[in-house]
């Protein structure tokens, strides 16, 4: 595409963040090794692709890439592969334009005039599916849902009107027995404000209960966390201030002198029970791998932490300079005592540094057994490729065992990085089931190939049991989402 050349030549949008932009839809035939039999279903994933080039400069414009939707399907043994720019009103704007409107990361007093009073959520981090419905999340709006089959844009999604909050979090948390959907929105009622919303979607796709309360400060809360009887709400100090967004400024800086905190209360409860716990000055998590209640009835929040923020455009805001490798990561469990008197949570290490982890659905909630996430091993075999949000790419795949077991880990070769992986159960319950993951390989100074990995999830040493390329350029993908055949089924419920 001739408008790639127009893009700046920035860390943004060179090497894997080159934008592509292209919509498709294509078989896969050239399959290395076997997929296996029970893996029957489609992986959506959510790839932020900036259509336009900007007109302003700004370091958060590596999270305001327009979604993709991406769908790696798998049938029968053969696979395929669908690309397609959601339809936001954004994105359709823009399109209608020809140019770039919207300018610094969650600043509408950046933009041009043409973009006022458009909504400028981009839909480009998590694909969630939930009661038959495919909705592309961004956490500074609301969802767009989109058709799981053709991947067509249906529209903006706010539950059928009831939805109060302006925002949605790209992060959900489905429980396993009820199905009910738990989520939360910050900012809910507009910029920099401390309003959160919390909301119980049924196993119905019905929006039951909406609730509000304040955060202790307006804080990026990208993730949370439930578990059997409980919600929690993490708040880091990664703030925003309504003045300096308003003199167009960056959204976030980090404040390391600033307590955290986490809010918990019971999931079904009032948000009058919500009890607020003090956690560690100026550390941050974007992601909780999961927390539950062990056998004395403690809340145990396990969460991919680290001593900073660590997205260089946020510490660059702060006057922050922490590498990765400085900044003190760690899984860290922080437990919870809902009967002692304590307004404090205790910190334990329980794993390595990391981001991304991955539970079986069926753990949500529950004391996970083990559970896989990305890190970084540059010692092994050489430093990571550049690309997404930290401006390096994982190039290990990890499995926690949390029963005793000693951890696994599969390292690539330096030119080689792993995307987010979805875990697909097996038809065998004795079986472990399958982690699959986007694979990009640097082949030459500005070129990659790439091929969806197929590992068994209980022996990632042994590599991959199979390789499906997938014959285009791909940027970096965040989240996705795996829904096997059985549950597409449901979305003609609708
Ligand atoms: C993240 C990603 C985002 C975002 C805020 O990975 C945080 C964290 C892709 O968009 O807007
Ligand atoms: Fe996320």
């Amino acid at each position: 595409m001739a408008a790639v050349n127009r893009f700046p030549d920035m860390p943004e949008y060179t090497g894997l963040n080159t934008p592509v932009g292209e919509e498709y839809d294509i078989a896969l035939p050239n399959v290395e090794g076997q997929i296996p039999a029970d893996i029957e279903g489609t992986f959506f994933r959510a790839v932020p692709d900036p259509a336009f080039p900007p007109f302003i400069e700004d370091g958060g414009a590596i999270l305001s890439g327009d979604g993709m939707i991406s769908a790696i399907r798998i049938n029968r043994g053969t696979a395929s592969c669908a690309m397609r720019f959601v339809g936001t009103a954004r994105h359709k704007a823009e399109v209608a334009a020809g140019r770039a409107l919207f300018g610094k990361y969650r600043n509408p007093y950046t933009d041009r005039a043409e973009a006022k009073g458009v909504d400028r959520t981009v839909a480009n981090t998590t694909p969630i599916w939930h009661a038959g419905r495919l909705l592309m999340s961004k956490e500074d709006g609301h969802p767009y849902r989109v058709d799981p089959q053709t991947l067509e844009t249906i529209g903006s999604y706010d539950f059928n009107g009831k939805l109060r909050s302006a925002t949605m979090s790209a992060h959900a948390r489905i429980d396993p027995q009820t199905h009910e959907m738990f989520s939360f929105g910050y900012e809910a009622d507009g910029l920099a404000s401390t309003k959160v919303s919390y909301f119980i979607v049924d196993n119905e796709g019905e929006l039951r209960r909406e609730q509000w309360f304040d955060a202790p400060y307006c804080a990026l809360m990208h993730d949370f966390a439930i578990t059997k009887n409980y919600v929690l709400f993490p708040v880091y100090p990664t703030t925003c201030d309504a003045a300096r967004v308003r003199a167009g400024g960056d959204h976030w800086v980090h404040e390391p002198g600033r307590e955290s905190w986490v809010g918990v209360m019971p999931r079904d409860g009032d948000v009058k029970e919500l009890r607020w716990f003090r956690g560690p000055k100026g550390v941050f998590c974007f992601h909780m791998l999961n927390a539950f209640e062990d056998a004395d009835g403690r809340i145990q929040l396990d969460q991919c932490m680290a001593d900073v923020n660590v997205f260089p455009f946020i510490q660059r805001a702060s006057g922050l300079s922490v590498s990765p490798q400085d900044a003190n990561g760690r899984l860290a469990r922080w437990t919870i005592d809902l009967r002692k008197g304590s307004d404090t949570v205790t910190e334990t290490v329980v794993g390595p540094p990391g981001d991304v982890p991955v539970i079986p659905a069926s753990s949500q909630g529950r004391a996970q057994s083990h559970a896989w996430m990305l890190t970084m091993n540059p010692q092994m075999q050489g430093p990571p490729l550049p690309g997404g949000p930290v401006g390096v790419m994982f190039n290990t795949l990890l499995r926690l065992d949390f029963s005793g077991g000693p951890p696994q880990a599969l390292a690539l070769a330096p030119n080689e990085c792993f995307n987010e992986p979805a875990y697909v159960s097996a038809a065998d319950p004795a079986h472990g089931g399958w982690l699959l993951s986007v694979v990009n390989r640097q082949t030459g100074p500005a070129q990659f190939d790439s091929a969806l990995w197929i590992l068994a999830a209980d022996d990632v040493p042994a590599g991959p049991v199979a390789k499906i390329a997938i014959p285009k350029r791909l940027r970096p993908q965040v989240h996705g989402w795996w829904v096997s055949a059985a549950e597409f089924g449901d979305s003609d419920r609708n």
